[in-house]
């Protein structure tokens, strides 16, 4: 059964508008200090302090501004941003309109995800709409000169088109392969100016803390990972679809929640992340132990891990943009490798060659790509060990 029973939701206890007009009503520092009592960390994955990322292009000065909203959501088993983008974009609206007052931005860009195209219109018009509301356009909410309006831009299916640059490098209309960082986007970023790009579920949490403040978020989750977040929940449990958690649940909680207690593994964080055993189903979802942009596939007794491994390399190898070594030849090697595996015909001598490889791409690769892309494999290597090793060459 796949479900997203978006009335449990948080957000859709939230009214649209409350929490932007009483952002409007601060300072653009009270708003940063407000986010940053808040304690969110972007949603994405990676989980960069929202304030920080914040602070530092509203220092920047320059006549032109952006907030972009990277709703290229494409890691596999991720689907949360699309109940978002379906059921509480107005707050996502909101949350890029608070962020654009923050740092001083009069345009806003929505980076929508090619697969998402049937959604477009849909924004659209609700873009619209706020325009006809005052919610867009000029003195929003009769603000005397905070004037921004919000744009739609597709992606064409390219899974790296999420890497904030190569997102920038698509937009500029290049080819969206990633840049070298720094500069980061805060400083240099869409056409040259700075930039916020932050996720879809990040800019909807920001309408939420400007409604009911930022202690009633602080007060959820960890010390280091405030708040709520949402899952994307696949694979061999009885519930699937997307739930909503405090953050520093237990993937233990959390199976019980979902009905899949039985796995033998969980992939945490989708093809970039690591796939956790069921001995350590007592650690956290949180930035400080296990980090995750929310996707889970929940992995069931009878998976062979060495298939689980492969799926998510053949990912890898199509999605790579081909710009730096170790990840275009590294995830080829690697997929090469465990078929190799399956065949019976890979040596211990090579397994460790390839684990080596893999830690070589994570240090010396280019973008998060191919940092995270030999994750899987090297996961699952070291926590099935048994069963991975069994199927190397015996000579
Ligand atoms: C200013 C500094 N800003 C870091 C900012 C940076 C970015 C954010 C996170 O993604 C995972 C990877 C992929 N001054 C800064 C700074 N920032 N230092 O913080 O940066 P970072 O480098 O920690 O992570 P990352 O490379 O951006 C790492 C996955 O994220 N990924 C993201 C996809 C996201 C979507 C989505 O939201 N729809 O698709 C892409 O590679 O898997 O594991 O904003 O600028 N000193
Ligand atoms: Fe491209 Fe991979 Fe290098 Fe990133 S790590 S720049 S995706 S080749």
């Amino acid at each position: 059964m796949r479900t997203a029973d978006t009335s449990k939701m948080t957000f859709s206890k939230i009214d649209p508008g409350v929490g932007l007009k009483k952002a409007l009503g601060m300072t653009p520092d009270k708003i940063i200090g407000l986010v940053s009592d808040s304690g969110l960390k972007g949603r994405g994955g990676a989980g960069f302090p929202t304030d920080l990322k914040w602070k530092l292009a509203a220092n920047v000065e320059d006549d032109l501004k952006y907030v972009v909203c990277n709703a290229d959501e494409g890691e596999p088993g991720t689907f949360k941003d699309r109940v978002i983008l379906t059921s509480f974009s107005d707050l996502m609206f909101d949350g890029m309109t608070i962020g654009a007052r923050a740092i001083g931005a009069a345009k806003g860009i929505v980076y929508l995800r090619g697969e998402y195209t049937y959604l477009r219109s849909f924004l659209e018009n609700k873009l619209s709409k706020r325009r006809r509301d005052g919610l867009l356009g000029r003195n929003i909410m009769d603000t005397e000169g905070f004037d921004f309006d919000i744009t739609i831009r597709m992606g064409a299916g390219a899974y790296i088109c999420g890497e904030e640059t190569a997102l920038i490098e698509s937009l500029e209309g290049q080819r969206g392969e990633p840049r070298n960082r720094p500069p980061f986007p805060v400083n240099t970023g869409f056409m040259g100016h700075p930039t916020i790009v932050n996720n879809v579920e990040t800019f909807t949490w920001i309408s939420c803390i400007a409604t009911k403040g930022a202690k009633w978020f602080n007060d959820i989750g960890t010390e280091k990972s405030t708040g709520l977040k949402l899952f994307s929940v696949s694979g061999d449990c009885k519930k699937h679809g997307v739930f909503e958690f405090p953050m520093g649940i237990t993937l233990k909680e959390l199976l019980e929640k979902v009905e899949g207690t039985d796995a033998k593994a969980v992939q945490v964080g989708g093809a970039s992340g690591r796939c956790v055993p069921a001995r350590d189903f007592d650690r956290t979802l949180a930035y400080e132990d296990i980090p995750t942009g929310g996707s889970i596939i929940v992995i069931g007794q009878n998976r062979d891990m060495l298939l689980v491994a492969k799926n998510f390399m053949e990912f890898f190898v199509d999605e790579s943009c081909g710009q730096c070594t170790p990840c275009r030849e590294g995830n080829v090697k690697l997929l090469e490798g465990i078929d190799l595996l399956l065949q019976g015909q890979c040596s211990m001598h090579y397994l460790r060659e390839l684990c080596s490889l893999g830690e070589s791409m994570q240090m010396a690769s280019k973008c998060g790509l191919g940092q995270t892309s030999p994750n899987a494999f090297l996961s699952i290597v070291e926590n099935f060990k048994d069963e991975i090793m069994g199927r190397t060459e015996s000579v």
